[in-house]
């Protein structure tokens, strides 16, 4: 998160961390950010995964304020399964979202606690009004060009763009498509950045914190007049109960 405060993860208990193990040396690395939905579903992007990249290779952390360290509210999982959307288009980053299921053998995953809690799913044809106040969280980079990704969460504040300014002239030239939306903050404060993909974007939508967007690309982070770019989480509630009829725990 570019701009933004240090945060709690009880403020945003939805936040997931997607860690991948390699092999070579043995150790788990942070990906991309998560956003738990139910007790055994991740969504996330689907930019975050490489092609072919096995379930079993991927961790789950549920509950941490730090990235790397527990302070004993955190849950830990594997994925049994992920599903990449099947339109995914690696070139513009249309249907850039992801689903992992959580691995178990009692039926239930995460429990929730103060650490730990799903986000609401917005219904299919919400639209709020624009500039409205939403949140972002993550643990990526606070700079477009910081070596690492952040130790501790951060939120920052964003508001939605009118969709007739979320257009390519105003992210240099890129394909805007209805399956985005924008958000920034006019203040060319707080943003998401690298390593934030794959997390959240929520607003109070009737007293329920409502997931709005999943990070998904921006012109670099926190520039002025640049919006960050977010997968439109409401195109796919059918896709989503789809994955999940069909997989179920
Ligand atoms: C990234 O590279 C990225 N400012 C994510 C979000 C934004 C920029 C870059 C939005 O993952």
């Amino acid at each position: 998160i570019f701009g933004g405060r240090l945060s709690n993860i009880t403020e945003q208990p939805w936040q997931a961390i997607i860690n991948v193990y390699q092999a070579r040396s043995k150790q788990h690395f942070y990906r991309c950010g998560g956003v738990l939905i139910d007790s055994c579903w991740v969504l996330s992007a689907a930019h975050c995964f490489e092609e072919n990249e096995k379930a079993e290779r991927l961790e789950v952390i549920l509950g941490r304020t730090f990235r790397k360290q527990s302070e004993g509210g955190d849950q830990v999982f594997e994925v049994e399964k992920y599903w990449i959307h099947e339109k995914f288009d690696p070139e513009s980053f249309d249907n850039d979202i992801a689903l992992l299921k959580l691995k178990t053998d009692i039926g239930v995953c995460a429990i929730v606690s103060p650490e730990v809690a799903p986000v609401c799913l917005p219904d299919p044809d919400l639209v709020l009004p624009s500039w409205t106040e939403c949140e972002i969280s993550g643990f990526g980079r606070a700079k477009e060009f910081s070596a690492e990704y952040a130790e501790r969460i951060k939120r920052g504040y964003v508001r939605l763009w009118p969709n007739e300014r979320c257009v390519p002239d105003a992210l240099s030239g890129r394909l805007v498509t209805p399956n985005m939306l924008c958000a920034g903050d006019t203040r060319g404060l707080d943003d998401a950045c690298k390593g934030d993909s794959g997390g959240p974007l929520v607003c109070r939508n009737k007293e329920r914190m409502t997931l709005v967007g999943v990070v998904s690309w921006g012109d670099g982070c926190g520039q002025r007049d640049k919006p960050g770019v977010y997968t439109r989480v409401s195109n796919y509630i059918g896709w989503i109960d789809g994955k999940v009829k069909e997989s179920p725990v």
